[in-house]
């Protein structure tokens, strides 16, 4: 992919019914976010108003001449349409604008290229970029990436392409078979987590899911005012207050037209949601397209089978919001919670609402020790809590309390360290 660090770039959107010009504005603007986290610089905007669309350009005559002329006029290396562009609509503009074309999705998938870090966002990203590189290999693809150093350098004739065509499918194989493994080590990985109960967030890109994941957890997960600050899911523990320990789960935010390439590469990463028992859908309250990313925020649900998770609705960011348009949101969804991440009281409420959704699974039982086998208690870690101890008959008897599960467990090990010192006693009451 062409590095578009410091690149001036034009944005275009295409209106296409009476009404459209605001929205085609906020996704411009939507746009124009994305393109300074990819780091260009945006030096102008084009908008075609509604009628006809040329089918070759998707601009009509006039429009491509403008665009060029603004290009011209701003330096502008870089051209980024709105709208998804066909391979062919790709290579026609490039001829006609001797700048660089892209359409959103292939921004998305610089981002991401960009961005990602671990080795499993990494093959995942590179598998989206190669499916969807696959059909717009053209030679005016091999002339770009030429000059750029990029994927597909030869792009000399039919027969290179071929042979490109054929390295590319064969690299999309590999990476299919290492995402796979990946695949198999995470859900080990998930295994070995033990029966905590987990709670994913989840939401439009820039929500606050970080910000609240941090709160909730006191990590310090990477939070930054650019969309798609998370690529990796990160899974981490929450234990304050001296309540049952419950898994939060931060996850790459959703977008408007995420490319499906990069929703199927990302499904094994988003899977880490999908057995969450709770997702925290997380929206931004103070943005004037909320309603438009719930309806994203759920059609992606929808596209990852996780529509019937049971979800708890959070308005984010309420400080940016005036007390009219506060009320009207809490009586259009009575349900939801309201919140600002930067108010600690809010993340304890929204902690009470997660463990009120989750039910509280914890159990107390009475396990007698013996004064050796202490160590052992120490050892016990987080998931379980000694709530009272005390001598009788020369043993210690504690009081234990956590997840049935985590019990269990403790009560076997606690047994398992008095056995090894005295052979007989660990009873159980
Ligand atoms: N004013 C205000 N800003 C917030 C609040 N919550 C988060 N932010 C800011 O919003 C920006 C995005 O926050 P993140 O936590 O990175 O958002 P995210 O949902 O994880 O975003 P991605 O990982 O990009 O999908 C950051 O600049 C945060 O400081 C809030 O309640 N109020
Ligand atoms: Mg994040």
């Amino acid at each position: 992919m062409p590095s578009l660090r410091r690149e001036r770039a034009i944005l275009v959107g295409v209106c296409r019914r009476r009404d459209d010009r605001p929205v085609v504005d906020e996704h411009l603007d939507e746009l124009e976010q994305l393109a300074l986290t990819a780091g260009a610089q945006v030096a102008g905007r084009v908008v075609q108003d509604r009628g006809p669309v040329n089918a070759a350009t998707l601009l009509r005559r006039g429009k491509v001449e403008e665009l060029a002329g603004l290009a011209k006029e701003a330096a502008a290396g870089l051209v980024v349409f709105d709208e998804d562009l066909s391979p062919a609509q790709v290579k026609n503009l490039d001829a006609a604008l001797s700048a660089k074309v892209l359409d959103r999705s292939a921004l998305i998938l610089d981002i991401f290229a960009r961005r990602a870090r671990s080795r499993e966002a990494r093959t995942q990203v590179e598998l989206a970029q190669l499916r969807y590189l696959l059909p717009r290999l053209t030679r005016q693809w091999g002339h770009l990436s030429r000059q750029d150093g990029g994927i597909g350098q030869r792009g000399v004739g039919e027969t290179q392409l071929e042979i490109d065509r054929r390295l590319i499918r064969r690299r999309i194989a590999r990476l299919a078979s290492e995402l796979r493994e990946i695949e198999t080590e995470r859900v080990e990985r998930r295994k070995g987590r033990g029966g905590e109960h987990r709670v994913a967030l989840i939401g439009y890109t820039n929500a606050g899911k970080s910000t609240l994941m941090n709160r909730l957890t006191g990590s310090a997960a990477f939070v930054e005012d650019r969309l798609f600050a998370t690529l990796d899911p990160l899974v981490r523990r929450c234990a304050r207050g001296g309540r049952p320990p419950f898994l939060v789960i931060d996850t790459v935010g959703f977008i408007r037209k995420l490319p499906h390439h990069l929703v199927a590469s990302f499904r094994s990463t988003l899977e880490e949601a999908a057995d969450a028992d709770l997702l925290v859908e997380v929206v931004d309250a103070s943005s004037p397209a909320f309603e438009d990313h719930l309806r994203i925020t759920r059609a992606t649900l929808e596209d990852l089978d996780l529509s019937d998770r049971p979800r708890l609705l959070a308005f984010n960011k309420i400080d940016r919001v005036s007390e009219g348009a506060l009320e009207r949101l809490r009586a259009d969804h009575p349900e939801a919670l309201f919140l600002s991440a930067l108010d600690p009281a809010h993340a304890d409420r929204l902690e009470a609402r997660v463990r009120a959704a989750l039910g509280d699974p914890w159990v107390e039982r009475v396990v007698s020790v013996p004064a050796a086998a202490a160590a052992a208690l120490a050892a016990l870690g987080t998931a379980v809590q000694v709530v009272a101890s005390g001598w009788v008959d020369g043993h210690m008897e504690v009081r234990l309390r956590g997840r049935p599960a985590d019990v269990d467990r403790a009560a076997t090990l606690l047994r398992q360290a008095e056995s090894a010192l005295q052979p007989v006693g660990g009873v159980d009451r």
